[in-house]
């Protein structure tokens, strides 16, 4: 009897079960069962969409670990950080519009490099990127006048491992490259004179191609003189007695003066040491004043 018992003990149960699951399968809504087994689930209300945000996003290259300045409309923005690879990233949300945004910035030694412009148009809810700037290298040259002969030095800073090609100007239509290092330093050292560089004024700028084959924009413009290294004339420096220009005045110079002892204009203008238009007793006088022997 007691086995009996327990045996219709557990088929109530089973079938208090059967009763309470059977319609929660069926019904994914909230259901109850007649005892006190109860499923319920919980339907989230759907969120309502997000406002679409507006974002323009800038990336490229520069210098490497500097600090560039970004302007709207020719007002400060923000700072952008580059890391060693010269590479930036930044993407900033506001309000649709056209806007003209300037970039520019300094290379580790403070120098300056170009200024890079550009007008857009951001449209509500859309992330506008631009992509694939490359300011132009910074540039300087360790002079701003170069006898022939002598050299002057251009350097500056750029994405590491960039071809860099400098430019002179009005004399040359090639170019000069180089290959900037690990941390973006380019130095190239030309001969004045040599190396197609013709006395006058000069111009010189750069750019650079990335090792993507990205090419950036144009350096600043420097500009520099190149001088022909002529020999001073002695005789500009020269004492006024000494006719020869040789440094002395002695029994040289004072021959070159009986030569043309009492002349008027003579041949060598030297000989009227005070250019009265004759060689005579005071131009002698002037010669013993400055007698060196
Ligand atoms: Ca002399
Ligand atoms: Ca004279």
């Amino acid at each position: 009897m007691r086995s009996i018992k327990n045996a219709s003990i557990i088929v109530g149960v089973f079938f208090v079960l059967i009763f309470s699951i059977i319609p929660s399968v069926v019904n994914s809504d909230t259901v109850s069962g007649s005892h006190s087994v109860s499923v319920s689930a919980v339907v989230q209300a759907p969120q309502p969409p997000e406002e679409p945000k507006t974002v323009v996003q800038f990336t490229g290259l520069a210098y490497p670990n500097s600090e560039l300045t970004l302007l709207r409309n020719g007002t400060f923005l923000t700072n952008i950080t580059t890391n060693s690879s010269a590479e930036f990233d930044i993407a900033i949300e506001m309000n649709p519009g056209t806007y003209t945004f300037t970039i520019y910035g300094e290379d580790v030694n403070g120098l300056a490099g170009p200024i890079f412009n550009i007008s857009v148009t951001l449209n509500s809810g859309v992330t506008l990127s631009i992509t694939g700037i490359f300011l132009g290298p910074t540039i300087e040259a360790d002079r701003t006048s170069v006898k022939t002969g002598e050299t002057i030095t251009f350097s500056g800073y750029t994405a590491p491992n960039s071809q860099v090609d400098l430019f002179i100007s009005p004399e040359t239509v090639d170019s000069y490259s180089i290959t900037s290092n690990n941390n973006g330093l380019w130095s190239l050292s030309l001969i004045a004179g040599e190396d197609l560089m013709n006395s006058g004024n000069h111009q010189a700028r750069s750019n650079a191609t990335s090792g993507n084959g990205d090419i950036s924009e144009y350096s600043k413009t420097i500009t520099f003189t190149v001088t022909e290294d002529v020999e001073p004339n002695p005789c500009e420096l020269a004492s006024p007695a000494d006719l020869n220009c040789d440094g002395h005045v002695n029994l040289v110079d004072f021959s070159i003066l009986m030569f043309y002892w009492q002349e008027k204009n003579p041949a060598n203008a030297r000989a009227d040491i005070n250019k009265d238009d004759i060689v005579n007793i005071v131009d002698f006088s002037i010669m013993m004043f400055y007698w060196t022997g």
